[in-house]
């Protein structure tokens, strides 16, 4: 008997079933990096709150201090196109480090959908939300978080990559 599965649920299936297969013939991890808005200005504005360096720069490092993962950077000032990377690599992925940048204390709707996907999300802020603004104290995000790490400059996301893959091994 035909059993009828819906075209999501489909395509859900068909996502899982790569990933195990990936993860059987390799050890890579794949990890998306998602930066928010204004994150684009990083190293050109406000070098001393957010450093002089560009994310790329940094990206590059990371790499290449860890090639058993497979890091990928999406950036976007639009909160849907935030939404929409959040839900493919949530389900393409092994995890998310997500700089929600000023949506990680407005965004219901980057909330809600941090919680409708498997993969894990690490909150990152390169600087100390809770030593600036009061504003920048309450995160709409850090509630469906995995963990929010925050005030080690864009040393924040190798924490969270260590975090991730950590948490990978248990
Ligand atoms: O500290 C962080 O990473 C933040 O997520 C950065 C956001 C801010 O709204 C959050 O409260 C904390 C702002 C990102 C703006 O990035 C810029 C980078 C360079 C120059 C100007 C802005």
């Amino acid at each position: 008997m035909q059993t009828m599965v819906s075209r999501p649920l489909r395509q859900l299936h068909r996502l899982r079933k790569r990933r195990t297969e990936y993860d059987v013939h390799t050890s890579i991890m794949k990890i998306q990096i998602i930066n928010g808005p204004n994150l684009n200005l990083l190293g050109l504005r406000e070098p001393e709150i957010y450093g002089g360096q560009s994310f790329e720069a940094c990206l590059g490092k990371l790499q290449a201090a860890y090639p058993a993962v497979t890091l990928t950077l999406y950036q976007s000032n639009v909160e849907g196109e935030l939404i929409n990377k959040i839900q493919e690599a949530g389900y393409g992925s092994d995890g998310i480090i997500l700089n929600a940048g000023g949506y990680t204390h407005t965004s219901v709707a980057i909330r809600d959908a941090i919680k409708a996907v498997p993969a894990p999300v690490v909150e990152v802020h390169i600087s100390n939300v809770y030593a600036r603004e009061d504003f920048r104290h309450h995160s709409m995000l850090s509630a469906v978080c995995r963990g929010v790490i925050a005030g080690f400059g864009l040393d924040s996301y190798r924490l969270a990559l260590e975090a991730l893959l950590e948490a990978n091994k248990k």
